[in-house]
């Protein structure tokens, strides 16, 4: 029995299911999740002293790669100040004017310490900014899980084939509307049979969480002009994108402000975080100015902010974005390459460092279309890699990623890796 398989059996005494987040217990590709020693640049080391290429990046926010020099020494410095103290420190100040900075709809932001905290209030002040109750979202698209968002999600749902989850009362779905990403004609449908009763309509800028999906041309710019015209509250979920696709987020790749952002991941440079902002006008309406009531005690911390800000003020360094482009661009070029020398059919798609190889020979630009993958032959497909020594996500519905950390060696060893593990999925 490996370490990972001891350790795999004794946690399920005590966590429900052994994990702490259910997409890591490898339900979607079987067998013993790896137990993680250890991380250090692009790679990690399971408790059986097994090496890794990551291109998890810990579900995103490892962009830098794992355990950065600069991002270690600066939490050395934060911890010896004590971890938290319950109020406002000039850190929380530092994180929320580079957000201020970067992210073209965000005036004002306020920390929270997880994605879906982030998104549950920002739809609270969007129900409370327009005063109406019906919120519209995407099929497949994930935005943590919050009760009101668990319909239709993607992620750990729709590798569970959960689309709605148990424990979610029909009244707090009953206000969730649902349209096929990419399908702007549906929601202009959606808005004419609700007309004045739509709070606002949340998007994934780019779909991370069916696999990686791109907006069709037109799609984000199209929501912003159908949420100008019907006084509806535009909000780019971009926990994934934000400092991902660029360091304005896919607002900045697509040059479309959306009314509130929520951020999250890379932000937090690893540790627990979670933000949204937007215009003046909207994020007004939070206490302490506003009525609108949103807290929490360990938000701002200054561990989290100090790792946040390193790793924002490293990805602000000149050509860390041409950089990620160049290399994500080669090695998916490559990739597919390989696939179709072996015959593999199946869709690529990329934006930016996040990207995913679909087992479908595609197009793919929704969730029905995602579906349409072979999930038995991604299966095939991880568990060859993984016994190359490549950690790709344990699931065809999640994004692949790619660091500053990754080296030209790590991407020659991952093309070679393709080659048998596209051969196993054929
Ligand atoms: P968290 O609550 O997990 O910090 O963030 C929720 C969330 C919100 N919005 C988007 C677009 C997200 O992708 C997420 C979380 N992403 C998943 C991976 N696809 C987290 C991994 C997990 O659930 O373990």
């Amino acid at each position: 029995m490996t370490r990972s398989e001891e350790h795999f059996r004794e946690a399920q005494q005590y966590i429900p299911g052994g994990v702490n987040s259910p997409v890591r217990a490898f339900r979607a590709v079987g067998g013993t999740p790896r137990f993680i020693q250890r991380a250090q640049g692009s790679k990690i080391w399971d408790v059986d002293g097994n090496e890794y290429i990551d291109y998890v990046a810990s579900w995103g926010p490892m962009i830098l790669g794992h355990a950065h020099p600069r991002v270690v020494a600066a939490l050395h410095q934060a911890v010896e100040q004590g971890t938290t103290y319950g109020a406002p420190t000039t850190l929380e100040v530092e994180l929320a004017s580079l957000i201020v900075g970067a992210m073209p709809s965000v005036e004002l932001v306020r920390m929270v310490n997880s994605g879906t905290e982030a998104v549950l209030s920002a739809l609270r002040v969007a129900r409370a900014f327009t005063k109406r109750d019906t919120i519209v979202k995407f099929e497949g698209c994930y935005h943590g899980h919050a009760d009101g968002l668990l319909v239709k999600a993607g992620s750990g749902a729709t590798t569970f084939g959960i689309p709605d989850s148990p424990g979610v009362p029909d009244n707090y779905t009953r206000n969730t509307l649902v349209a096929p990403f990419n399908d702007l004609g549906a929601v202009r449908k959606l808005a004419r049979e609700h007309s004045g009763q739509i709070a606002c309509i949340i998007v994934e800028p780019v779909a991370g969480n069916m696999g990686v999906i791109p907006p069709a041309d037109g799609f984000l710019g199209g929501l912003r002009k159908l949420c100008t015209e019907e006084a509806i509250v535009l909000i780019f979920d971009e926990v994934i994108s934000g400092f991902r696709v660029g360091w304005s987020g896919a607002q900045g790749l697509y040059d479309v402000t959306p009314d509130i952002t929520c951020l999250g991941k890379i932000i937090g440079g690893g540790l627990p975080v979670g933000a949204f902002g937007g215009n003046q006008e909207i994020m007004q309406e939070l206490a302490p100015l506003g009525a609108v009531y949103q807290a929490g005690t360990l938000s701002g911390n200054p561990l989290a902010m100090t790792a946040g800000i390193e790793t924002l003020k490293l990805l602000r360094e000149q050509g860390t974005y041409d950089r990620l482009e160049e290399r994500s661009s080669y090695l998916c070029t490559s990739a597919e390459k390989i696939a179709r020398s072996v015959g593999s059919p199946t869709f690529f798609t990329r934006v930016g460092s996040m990207f995913c190889a679909f087992f479908t020979s595609g197009p793919v630009v929704d969730y029905a279309s995602a579906k349409q993958s072979d999930t038995e032959a991604f299966r095939r497909y991880f568990w060859t890699l993984l016994e190359e020594g490549i950690y790709v996500a344990p699931s065809q519905f999640e994004a692949g990623f790619l660091s500053l950390a990754h080296t030209d060696e790590d991407l020659e060893r991952t093309l070679a890796a393709l080659h048998k593990a596209f051969r196993a999925a054929s």
